[in-house]
């Protein structure tokens, strides 16, 4: 496989106006008819290029006629997939007949059958698995569906824009023809038929009309989406609110399906839900999952401005859809519940995954300069480091001049294919601010550092910081240039009290820096005493922060600091601080022995009742074992897990009473809700029980069983399963068999529980991992379950890190397995292999050999791309 190239980039030699299909349901073979009303692009002048469209090795070609003239084979030709025409006129119209087995698909992309329904997934290049098309997104056109089946097996029909006629075949199958009037790539269409219930309800827009929403599930499922219902109702006021954005059809619908790569997909009117993204009830859902439907419901729907009404070119600018709407989510949940704690769960997310991304063999801009396989760039680079480059636009400009550009990104491209260059000229023609070299935040990868000194003049009574930007190399990328980066800044003195100063004749407390050069020392006046700095407020750059802080400065930026971000990632920075003198003794293979500065931090943290229980419960919460092998080099795995168990256990015997105490303190006795001030207190209690739970305690174990038989909610349920797995209680197998037993009917329950029992630490993690493959409960064709069991074993040091290399010998014979049947999902799972230059060097080879098996295969483009990069 080869790669193509963003500088290569030309416009499609051909348009297509109209896009009419017709779909013959059938699960063993459909029929699809397409007819595109093409025309030659006006920007090529006068060409006779030829017309080549993309198909799939799935798609079998009947017959080509055009303008009603059937060509004959001479006329036409299928080489590599593309279906080749060589004479056209400027303007006609082309018929394909294909046929398509959705049974036979398990690579979930085009049109599959998923339980006992017909779905699709058509981004990024999926359409081309259906028919022979344009499938690339500047190709825009207008979509007319007429689907045929029989209804006593599929009363729901369903596609893009308005249904529009309904009909009978003369064989008795039933017709139906839907519109969408918005001109749209083909990886934004969708189709689905099934015998599914239907969740009604209205949206009243801004303007006063009336919008129909529906969500379909399959008929056991329809109690469990009145919660997905309300996010979108918030989310389609707070669009129009926050952005002036309006919803633009008259029905908006969504499909909940169990078989699907990735989350959710926003086909345009018609979006398509991974179940375990839209499914919730009090009983099988956590408070994480609920908080996790609302963000991809309310991300799915802002597509439909950016995404779907001001879409991509080409697929290098992945980001500009998909980063701007990860930031339009992560705000509309930030203002739904606490700003705070979701900045901490997003930082920390872009801290442990991201960074191991950019610091890997795959690291890519956020618009990569090439790829083999797009579906491999669907990452945290393009998703979330994109939404931090969104943010620090947002920064730069404020408020309401990124308002002002956001507006004028919309008015000025809406109905077109674009760049994120023409997304970074709206937001700097709006604002009048400079964002020429900002822009290198999209061509260059990896993660900045930024080194920090100091120094404080007494007499002038001066405070300078200096900061040095520095981005490592990246594949294909051995130099780099600064970048423009704002570092939000505060000054505390030694009691923890807000110092105001002035910087370039601006005094306040609080100031960004905009930090350009290489070296750059930005002077503080009006100090009376040297201040503690509180750097990078709310992680105001997506880069990684080197200052000497002292564990006194920790602990009063921990306690004190105004910016409670800064004092969670103080905390953070203590433990990390520790927790890296105990992993270099276990290295040394010398006993674990620390004077810990975190025990008084905590004590003090657990006695302030003032505290957003949220909060506490996130600054309590240990660095984990991803976080701290990002930041290792090498890596050992038994080592940091190890340093870990051995700090929360001093922690937890050293606090015990006041784990104890906020335990009974916070347990919440109303009937569960899914709303912040509740998930505050049940994530604070369960902390406190995880801690308690390891300090050598009976109560604690009677409290942990208890919790879990008696609890009426999944949160608490699973955490008390979860806490008793992991701290070894002696009835831990028992409560896994009985979680199973009491949740069997419930696939979504199941999944948890099979990525909890793949997780489980202990030396024979394999073979448990083995047994749960084998289960009943397990499906190779069905994602979430790969992902519940492969996804929880790559979390289990003891069993994937295993000295004699068995645990990753078993995930490469699953990739080699998966690579043929789903070539997405195996790509995905080659993730944790890709890590294979940190590891320590007994683990790094064995590792290696594994991706060096892989390879000797018959490779996907997907895992081709992977393995070969990592091996590189
Ligand atoms: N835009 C959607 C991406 C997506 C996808 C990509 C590749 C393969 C399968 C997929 N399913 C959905 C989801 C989103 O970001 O909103
Ligand atoms: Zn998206």
């Amino acid at each position: 496989p080869s790669a193509i190239y963003l500088k290569d980039y030309t416009a499609p030699p051909f348009l297509i106006d109209k896009t009419e299909l017709s779909f013959d349901l059938d699960e063993s073979t459909t029929v699809v008819t397409s007819r595109l009303h093409m025309r030659r692009n006006p920007v090529f002048g006068a060409s006779t290029v030829p017309l080549v469209l993309d198909g799939g090795p799935d798609v079998k070609l009947i017959g080509v006629a055009m303008d009603d003239y059937e060509l004959p084979q001479e006329e036409y030709r299928v080489v590599d997939d593309q279906l080749i025409i060589t004479a056209t006129a400027d303007s006609f119209v082309l018929t394909c007949e294909t046929l398509i087995e959705p049974q036979n698909n398990t690579r979930l992309e085009g049109l599959y059958r998923s339980s006992s329904m017909f779905c699709t997934q058509c981004e990024a290049e999926g359409f081309r698995h259906i028919t022979y098309y344009l499938d690339r997104p500047d190709v825009m056109s207008v979509f007319t569906t007429t689907i045929i089946a029989d209804e006593t097996r599929y009363p729901v029909m369903l596609s893009n824009g308005n249904e529009v006629e309904r009909g009978k075949t003369d064989e008795g199958k039933t017709v139906v023809v839907w519109h969408d009037p918005f001109p749209k790539p083909a990886y934004l269409f969708a189709l689905v038929a099934g015998d599914l219930a239907v969740k009604n309800d209205v949206f009243i827009t801004q303007s006063q009309r009336e919008v129909t929403l529906q969500i379909f599930t399959e008929s056991h499922n329809i109690d469990k989406v009145d919660y997905a219902m309300e996010a979108l109702k918030r989310s389609m006021r707070w669009d129009e609110e926050t952005y002036g954005r309006e919803y633009d059809l008259d029905i908006f619908m969504i499909v909940a399906v169990d078989d699907f790569n990735m989350g959710a997909m926003e086909n345009k009117g018609l979006n398509i839900f991974n179940s375990s993204c839209l499914l919730a009830s009090p009983e099988t859902t956590t408070d994480d999952a609920y908080l996790r439907v609302e963000a991809i419901v309310a991300h799915e729907y802002f597509h439909n401005w950016s995404g779907n009404r001001v879409t991509c070119r080409d697929w290098f600018q992945l980001s500009l859809k998909e980063g701007f709407t990860v930031f339009r989510d992560q705000t509309f949940s930030a203002d739904m519940h606490s700003a705070t704690v979701k900045r901490v769960e997003d930082v920390s997310f872009l801290r442990t995954a991201q960074f191991a991304e950019d610091a890997g063999p795959m690291a890519h801009p956020v618009r990569p300069a090439s790829f083999i396989e797009i579906s491999n760039f669907y990452t945290l680079t393009v998703y979330e480091k994109g939404a931090e480059i969104v943010r620090m636009i947002h920064t730069l400009l404020g408020e309401e001049k990124f308002r002002a550009g956001s507006d004028l990104y919309f008015d000025r491209h809406d109905g077109q294919a674009v760049t994120c260059d023409d997304f970074v000229a709206a937001m700097q023609d709006a604002s009048g601010v400079d964002l020429s070299q900002f822009k290198r935040w999209y061509s260059q990868a990896g993660t900045p550092k930024l080194s920090v000194t100091d120094a404080f003049d007494q007499a002038l009574g001066k405070y300078c910081v200096t900061i040095k930007q520095d981005t490592p190399a990246t594949p294909g990328q051995p130099t780099k240039l600064p970048l423009h980066i704002p570092v939000r800044i505060g000054l505390l003195d030694a009691n923890g009290q807000s110092l105001s100063s002035s910087l370039d004749g601006a005094t306040s407390e609080e100031h960004v820096l905009h930090l350009t050069d290489a070296e750059q020392s930005f002077e503080f006046t009006g100090l009376a005493t040297r201040p503690v700095p509180s750097l990078l407020r709310g992680f105001s750059a997506p880069v990684k922060l080197d200052y000497n802080y002292s564990s006194q400065d920790l602990l009063l930026l921990m306690s004190s600091d105004s910016d409670g971000f800064n004092r969670w990632s103080a905390a953070q920075q203590l433990a990390v601080n520790e927790l890296s003198q105990l992993i270099t003794q276990a290295i040394k293979g010398e006993t674990l022995a620390i004077e810990s500065q975190l025990v008084h931090g905590f004590k003090a943290l657990l006695a302030d009742a003032s505290l957003d229980p949220a909060m506490v419960a996130l600054v309590l919460t240990l660095p984990n074992q991803a976080y701290l092998s990002e930041i290792s080099t090498p890596i050992y795995p038994a080592e940091i897990k190890q340093a870990r168990v051995y700090l929360k256990t001093l922690l937890a015997e050293a606090l015990s009473a006041d784990f104890e105490r906020i335990y009974q303190q916070h347990r919440v006795t109303e009937e569960y809700q899914a709303v912040a001030e509740d998930i505050a207190h049940r994530s604070l209690k369960n902390v406190a029980l995880s801690y308690w739970a390891e300090a050598s305690s009976e109560r604690a174990q009677q409290a942990v069983f208890e919790q879990f038989s008696t609890a009426d909610n999944m949160t608490d349920q699973f955490a008390a399963l979860s806490i008793a797995v992991h701290s070894q209680h002696n009835q831990a197998a028992d409560m896994l068999a009985a979680f199973y037993e009491q949740w069997k009917t419930e696939p979504l329950v199941v999944n948890k529980w099979l990525m909890l029992s793949a997780s489980q630490d202990n030396a024979n993690a394999l073979s448990i991992v083995k047994g749960l493959m084998a289960h009943p409960a397990f499906d190779l064709k069905n994602p979430n379950k790969v992902r519940s069991v492969l996804g929880g074993f790559g979390q289990n040091v003891a069993g994937f890190h295993k000295e004699d290399g068995s645990g990753y010998q078993f995930l490469a014979d699953q990739i080699i397995v998966l690579n043929k049947r789903n070539p997405q999902i195996a790509s995905r799972l080659c993730t944790p292999l890709t890590r294979w230059k940190k590891l320590k060097p007994e683990l790094s080879a064995k590792m290696k050999s594994e991706l060096e098996r892989i390879l000797a295969e018959d490779l996907s483009k997907d895992v081709y791309e992977v393995i070969t990069k990592s091996l590189a």
